[in-house]
């Protein structure tokens, strides 16, 4: 035995316990204790084994940390085979979240109870793998291949109910899974009952697995893991016997355990818990957050107000006129009729949350009680210093003063009042009850309390919460507009925009640039070029088709035209044959001959351009990590989780190479293509970004 499995004999039956915290991830002291108890229980001759989790959970899976080191025996597909194998009756009791592992262990047992609130799945196309222990070989024995292929090409959760209907589980008892399991196992016992292994159960199927196989495929953008899955389902179907079955799972799970996508997923599910995490925080409390306010009930003050009425904080929004709260309270409920409908909140919630939850006021007095407030008035310094002096002087001492700004300075905001260590940056993304990110920009007074506010938001909220230092776009929009120049670079030097886009998607961006510049509205992007322009660096290359479109009125979506023209009533856009005309003009006016480019060149410009400013978004110390730049691209511009983020993906292409490529592009323009000064220093170190992750 090992000290993270127990043993103990309470007459005939074994009591295997699982003690491995925080989640009895399936580690090799685990597998090896799971192995020793099996092998004791049957020299011990008693009748039946019962397996359970201390603490908050049943195995959560395998030990993701062990993955990419050498596997150490037993390895888990051999342990699953070994349990379901044994001539005692194997009993699983379920609490907490069964998952990937865990769930194998419990699909090799031989029978399984759960309690109520237990939820189980094979999330392991989630990490870029697929279930590698038999769960492609077991779960469709059990819920027909179907229902398996949906379960685990998608890495869902199941609650206990629908395990019990679908005969993942056999039993749904309250209680701890200790007593329920002794329970259960006393009553098999009594009963008589032999062993039953799922493996040796029939399966027949009448999928099509290469129309499935498809399917997913597509479904991910590209993303590997689910429908590499589909092939260890249908190896369940077809292959000669059930080890056969297994042996192809595992060669499959090899297969991806090799790829550049499982690394990717891994970073992503790490990184997403080590982002909020920062060390100047440790043992600093955040202040109380029981009410919140709200100025401006425009798209995203209304945005805001909603994701904080759905996390149950109350909300009082201030207004200018009576005629803009009422606006106001028409998009928040709005934005909750839309949950509703969805199911995700009842009736009576959405009537406490629009009534008594929510107050809407054009009297900053209404904010004496709140202890949070963000501010989203129009993007002026003017405006927002106006907004902030009135907080100052109603507001309670204590209370946290934020602005949602999107690149103004936080420490001039923070000077119209006379307490600006309690002033931050609370930058949400739009839709803010939909967009998971959440940027906590740190102005120089900012105090630590303030910050470890902020970041209690967020997790309030759900969202995916990161630090920022101050700069203009912060992290996100800062890098965004290096790439999106990249993107326009290549337009005017020959690439179309419909070129770039449809590369940007192909690499698993749910939009290209152009596409997005429309949804987002160009006159957006137009007003801050104006505001740049008067202090652009005289060697920056400007190409002016952009401008030309928008001067023609041609704003994107909501003009119906853009860099696509837009039907009403049809889903996307046709390109607009005017862009081309536009481009031309800006090409003959600036003596730029045209020239073709290669979908792999665009690519790797796309993301050099990306890599380049976030390494030197780090290296100013703006994020403090490269977890932080590639989260905030993860959950506020839609990178493909499978590349794990702009400096993971740089990672992985290796380091040298992106340097030698920004190289090559200065050669042209050495202004915007000037290496950022951190990479430099990464690649003369042999150094990694992930390697800043670890410090
Ligand atoms: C697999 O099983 C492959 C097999 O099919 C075949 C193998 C051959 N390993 O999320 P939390 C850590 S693949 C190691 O904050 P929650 C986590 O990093 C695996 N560590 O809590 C965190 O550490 P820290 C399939 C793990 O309550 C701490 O535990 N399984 C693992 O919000 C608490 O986690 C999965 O994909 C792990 N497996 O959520 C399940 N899991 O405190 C992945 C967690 O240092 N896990 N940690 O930051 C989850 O989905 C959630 O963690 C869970 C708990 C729902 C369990």
């Amino acid at each position: 035995m090992t000290d993270a499995i127990t043993y103990e004999r309470i007459g005939d039956i074994a009591v295997l316990k699982a003690q491995n915290p925080p989640v009895n991830a399936l580690g090799v002291d685990v597998r090896r204790g799971l192995l020793a108890g099996i092998e004791q229980a049957e020299a011990d001759g008693v009748k039946a084994v019962l397996i359970y989790g201390d603490g908050r959970t049943y195995f959560a899976g395998a030990d993701i940390r062990e993955f990419g080191k050498t596997p150490l025996e037993p390895y888990l597909p051999d342990l699953c085979n070994r349990i379901e194998a044994s001539p005692l009756i194997v009993v699983s009791a379920m609490h907490g979240t069964a998952l990937g592992g865990g769930l194998e262990i419990a699909l090799s047992s031989h029978y399984r109870v759960a309690v109520p609130s237990a939820r189980m799945g094979l999330p392991e196309v989630n990490l870029g793998l697929m279930p590698g222990a038999g769960g492609t070989q077991r779960l469709p024995r059990l819920t027909g291949v179907e229902a398996a292929i949906g379960i685990i090409t998608s890495g869902r959760q199941v609650d206990a109910t629908e395990a019990l209907e679908l005969g993942v589980v056999d039993k749904i008892t309250e209680g701890d899974p200790r007593e329920i399991g002794l329970a259960y196992v006393k009553e098999l016992l009594d009963a008589g009952v032999v062993r039953r292994a799922t493996g040796e159960l029939p399966l027949a199927s009448g999928v099509d697995f290469d129309a499935e196989y498809d399917r997913v495929l597509k479904k991910g953008r590209g993303q590997l893991s689910p429908a590499v899955a589909v092939r260890g389902i249908q190896a369940a179907v077809e292959a000669d016997s059930f080890l056969a079955g297994m042996k192809r799972e595992r060669e499959l799970f090899m297969e991806l355990m090799e790829t550049d996508q499982r690394q990717g997923l891994i970073h992503a599910f790490f990184s997403e818990r080590a982002v909020s995490k920062l060390p100047e925080l440790k043992g600093v409390e955040s202040r109380a957050l029981n009410a919140m306010g709200v100025i401006g009930g425009g798209t995203m003050g209304a945005g805001i107000a909603t994701a904080a009425l759905l996390a149950n904080l109350p909300v009082v929004l201030i207004e200018m006129t009576g005629e803009a709260t009422a606006m106001a309270r028409g998009r928040i409920e709005g934005n909750l009729e839309g949950a509703l409908k969805r199911g995700k909140i009842s009736q009576e919630k959405y009537d406490h949350l629009t009534g008594e939850a929510l107050v809407l006021s054009t009297d900053y007095a209404a904010l004496s009680d709140v202890d949070l407030v963000v501010e989203a008035v129009f993007e002026s310094m003017d405006v927002k210093r106006d907004v902030f002096g009135k907080l100052d002087a109603h507001c309670k001492p204590g209370a946290v003063l934020a602005s949602n700004t999107s690149y103004l300075d936080v420490d001039e905001i923070a000077a119209a009042t006379s307490r600006p260590q309690d002033v931050v940056g609370l930058h949400f993304f739009s839709p803010a009850h939909i967009m998971k990110l959440l940027e906590v920009v740190v102005a120089k007074e900012t105090s630590p309390e303030t910050l470890a506010t902020g970041f209690a938001l967020g997790k309030l909220l759900k969202k995916v919460a990161v630090r920022s230092g101050i700069c203009d776009g912060f992290i996100g929009n800062r890098i965004m507009n290096a790439y999106r120049r990249a993107a326009e670079y290549m337009v005017l030097d020959g690439a179309s925009p419909y070129q770039v886009d449809k590369v940007v998607t192909g690499f698993g961006f749910p939009m290209g640039p152009f596409a997005m510049g429309d949804l987002a509205g160009l006159d957006i992007n137009w007003a801050a070029r104006k505001r740049r322009a008067p202090t652009r660096d005289a060697r920056e290359r400007v190409p002016m088709f952009y401008e030309m479109l928008c001067e023609g009125g041609d704003f994107g979506q909501k003009t119906g035209k853009g860099f696509y023209i837009y039907e009403e009533g049809k889903r996307g856009g046709v390109p607009n044959p005017a862009v081309a005309e536009l481009i031309a003009k800006d090409q003959a006016q600036q003596g730029v001959t045209a020239r073709d480019f290669s979908d792999e060149e665009v690519l790797r410009r796309y993301m050099c351009a990306m890599v380049n400013e976030a390494a030197k978004v780090v290296g100013e110390g703006i994020a403090q990590r490269s977890l932080d730049v590639d989260m905030v691209m993860l959950f506020g511009y839609g990178f493909p989780r499978f590349f794990g983020g702009p400096l993971k993906w740089a990672d992985i292409q290796g380091l040298e190479a992106v340097l030698a490529d920004i190289k090559s592009y200065a050669r042209a323009d050495d202004f915007f293509w000037a290496p950022a000064p951190l990479l430099e220093q990464l690649v003369a170190e042999g150094k990694s970004f992930d390697d800043l992750n670890k410090g």
